[in-house]
């Protein structure tokens, strides 16, 4: 699928190991050691049902490709897909590759998309890589494929970010030289098979800032589909280059803000209000280059720190009202807390799947918005949103039929705001509510709320 079709979807992002186990056995997960929970394809295939009646269309998996097997002492299993060994065979604690076919297969046939985690800046090593770890990696098997080893030391150069090697000496990311022909070759030979082998919709890129960018423009091309690559930085500059380089972006430095802005009655609205500002200007196709996101699994839980569910509710709606592809972490539709990582990785099934909270609801009643919208109007992914702050504790993101008001008042404060754009008199819904209104004779809507709770509009 290309960016186009992506840029109408929503995304729920799946971390394999924590979402479901094949059989519902109920097993604890403790998430402190950091060892493998036993979560599987055939587990997500069983709970396909569970994700689309939220309004999702396309999940992102955890990388597939065997790990290194074992327990680091200190930083646990790889349960996370992250530490790559062999990119030739699928990791066996998710299931085999038929099961990924037909984790493939079962998502199409409810006309879902399949996003695939790939990590192309590094392989993964038990302390310090010798001759005999990367005899083991296959198609990467020879050192002059790797840069020569450095840790990363300085984040403002960018030859340094590039060349040098994440992770440490319990676990060392053995950095791929893709300065290399080979390596290059070898890499856009892959994407083109794992992409044909497993019909993948799309690619969730790791570490995209650690490879220097005039590497990814062929690599996008061989795989043939949108990818969205993960820049992590707090600077809109520097993040939305890569838009020049790769479909899309994760949109960071509008989590930052995002965060900010919400994280209590006195939070940062101008801030939200210029980075998103920033962000349609400077990324090459505006804030339709990027996907938002609240939460995900390098990052504390909003909710460790903010407990106002009015500010959740608000922080919330952000990303399915803006121009980006909305995704959603596994998890924040249950209300979890976890903080920092490995805290922030709770199974899924500790929830049992229950579909009666409010924030599932919540969820539920974004993604109809966001569709309704879609279908109402044929250029909503194409005309960019409008988006302004009507006082400091507001802000109002117009993109009709849809007018989206968020606020962080609180639970316990009010607040007033108008917005405009519909014909006089016309019949509206608010979606949150599901309450009937109408536009007054100028065609707008004067929004009064008194528990700070956000309103999405639009005629139906
Ligand atoms: C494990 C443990 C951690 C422990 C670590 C040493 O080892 O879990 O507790 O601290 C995977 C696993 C991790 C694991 C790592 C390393 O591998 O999931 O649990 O950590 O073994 C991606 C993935 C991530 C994955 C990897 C590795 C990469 O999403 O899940 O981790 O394949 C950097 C990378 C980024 C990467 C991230 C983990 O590390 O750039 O791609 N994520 C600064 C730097 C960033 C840096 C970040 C964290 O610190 O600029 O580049 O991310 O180290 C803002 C600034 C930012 C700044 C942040 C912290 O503050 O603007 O620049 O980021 O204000
Ligand atoms: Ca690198």
């Amino acid at each position: 699928a290309s960016a186009t079709d992506w840029l109408s979807r929503s995304i729920y992002q799946v971390l394999t190991d924590r979402f479901a186990l094949t059989d519902d056995a109920g097993t604890p997960c403790d998430t402190a050691p950091q060892l493998y929970c036993n979560g599987t394809f055939k587990g997500i295939v069983n709970h396909l049902e569970y994700i689309q009646a939220m309004g999702f269309d396309a999940i992102w998996i955890s990388p597939v490709v065997t790990n290194l097997e074992g327990n680091s002492a200190g930083e646990g299993d790889a349960y996370h897909g992250y530490w790559t060994q062999d990119i030739t065979t699928i990791n066996k604690h998710f299931g085999t590759s038929d099961d990924l076919k037909a984790l493939s297969k079962a998502l199409h046939s409810r006309g879902m998309y399949l996003m695939l985690d790939v990590v192309i800046n590094h392989f993964a090593s038990f302390g310090l890589p010798n001759d005999t770890t990367i005899s083991a990696y296959g198609t990467f098997n020879a050192p002059d494929l790797f840069h020569p080893q450095c840790f990363i030391s300085d984040y403002n150069n960018q030859t340094n970010v590039e060349q040098c090697w994440l992770g440490d000496t319990t676990v060392a990311l053995a950095d791929l030289n893709t300065e290399s022909q080979t390596v290059i070759d070898g890499w856009n030979k892959w994407i083109t098979g794992m992409v044909s082998e497993y019909s993948l919709d799309g690619l969730r890129i790791d570490t995209l800032k650690h490879v220097r960018k005039p590497f990814w423009p062929a690599f996008q091309q061989a795989a043939g589909v949108y990818a969205v690559g993960e820049v992590l930085i707090n600077d809109t500059s520097y993040a939305s280059d890569y838009s020049n380089f790769i479909d899309g972006v994760l949109d960071y430095p509008g989590y930052y803000a995002l965060t900010q802005a919400f994280s209590s009655t006195s939070g940062n609205m101008s801030l939200l209000l210029e980075t998103s500002h920033q962000t349609q200007s400077l990324y090459k196709n505006g804030a339709f280059s990027t996907a938002a996101f609240l939460e995900n699994h390098d990052q504390p839980r909003f909710q460790s720190t903010v407990h106002d569910q009015s500010l959740v509710k608000n922080a919330m709606t952000w990303s399915f009202v803006t121009d980006a592809i909305p995704i959603l972490y596994q998890g924040q539709e249950q209300g979890y807390g976890g903080g920092n990582v490995p805290a922030n990785r709770e199974a899924l099934w500790l929830s049992a799947y229950v579909t009666s909270n409010t924030l599932h609801g919540h969820v539920t009643s974004l993604n109809s918005a966001r569709k309704a919208a879609i279908a109402a109007n044929s250029s909503y992914t194409s005309v960019p949103m409008v988006v302004s702050s009507p006082s400091e504790s507001t802000i109002l993101v117009s993109k009709l039929p849809m007018l989206a008001f968020m606020s962080n008042v609180g639970a316990f404060g009010s607040y007033n705001a108008v917005g405009g754009g519909y014909q006089p008199n016309e019949a509206l819904v608010e979606t949150l509510s599901c309450k009937t209104l109408n536009a007054d004779g100028n065609g707008n809507i004067n929004f009064a709320s008194t528990d700070g709770l956000p309103m999405v509009c639009e005629f139906l």
